[in-house]
């Protein structure tokens, strides 16, 4: 097993995701948050465990912070203009995500797609080339593409973190599936591989803090989340409360 311990404290984490300028452009990054300096230095005040950044934003920007908090460099990514059956390619080798600082890298898999084999493929050599440096791998596991019905519903979303035990991931982030009872079934389907939970659209704290403890409740290690964080007007505080739940399990 790859030693967590950069990324985790008492084996649970929180994450805060910045890779969205590819997945869903500038129109999620409002205010402040179009700027990297300003998410970087949000996470290093809020205590984050990591900052997840595609290579380009960690090439200029994590320099200044390398020093402060642990860099996770998603590998693949993919706009939200392309149409038809999601394809996320790779467009960061892991020996260009250590050369950036990384201490683990992310992936993800569109399980359900047509392209699914390809994905398959290349997170199977991520995987292997990561041994080399004895880093994490945390794969994204979004069930999507014409197969997939129900991409939130309990069955799919043990499914999504079982594929990603079964790939070799040391991590998965998941999407919520509505419940703590379905997601002690999703954290059950990833056996020895970590669950965290994918944040979503901005809702409201009340609602947000609520699935926080559900995930936590059912075995999660943590969150890795973006936008119900730095959409806020004060992310630090949701982030006080967040860890509050996450540290004290
Ligand atoms: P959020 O917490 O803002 O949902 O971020 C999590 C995340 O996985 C990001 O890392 C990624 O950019 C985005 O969601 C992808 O979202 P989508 O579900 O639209 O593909």
């Amino acid at each position: 097993m790859v030693d967590l311990s950069k990324i985790t404290t008492n084996g649970k984490a929180i994450y805060l995701a910045y890779d969205h300028g590819i997945e869903h452009g500038p129109v999620d990054l409002k205010g402040k948050s179009i700027d990297p300096n300003y998410i970087l230095s949000l996470a290093v005040r809020g205590g984050y465990n990591a900052v997840v950044l595609q290579k380009g934003i960690a090439e200029k920007y994590y320099p200044a912070y390398q020093e402060k908090i642990p860099l996770i460099v998603k590998l693949n990514g993919k706009t939200r203009l392309v149409k038809g059956e999601p394809l996320s390619g790779q467009i960061c080798s892991v020996a260009e995500a250590v050369e950036l600082g990384a201490s683990a890298v992310g992936y993800t898999v569109y399980l359900g797609s047509q392209h699914e084999a390809k994905m398959f493929k290349e997170f199977s050599q991520i995987e292997q080339e990561a041994e080399k440096y004895n880093l994490a791998v945390i794969g994204w596991m979004y069930p999507r593409g014409k197969g997939v019905k129900d991409d939130d519903s309990p069955e799919i979303t043990a499914y999504a973190a079982r594929v990603g035990l079964e790939l070799g991931a040391d991590i998965v982030k998941i999407k919520y599936c509505g419940s703590k009872e379905c997601f002690i079934q999703a954290v059950k389907a990833a056996g020895k591989t970590k669950v965290v939970l994918s944040g979503g659209p901005k809702i409201s704290d009340k609602e947000f803090l609520e699935i926080v403890k559900n995930i936590m409740a059912a075995g999660a290690i943590g969150i890795a989340v973006g936008r119900n964080v730095w959409q806020r007007e004060n992310p630090l505080e949701i982030t006080q409360k967040i860890k509050e739940i996450v540290f004290s399990n």
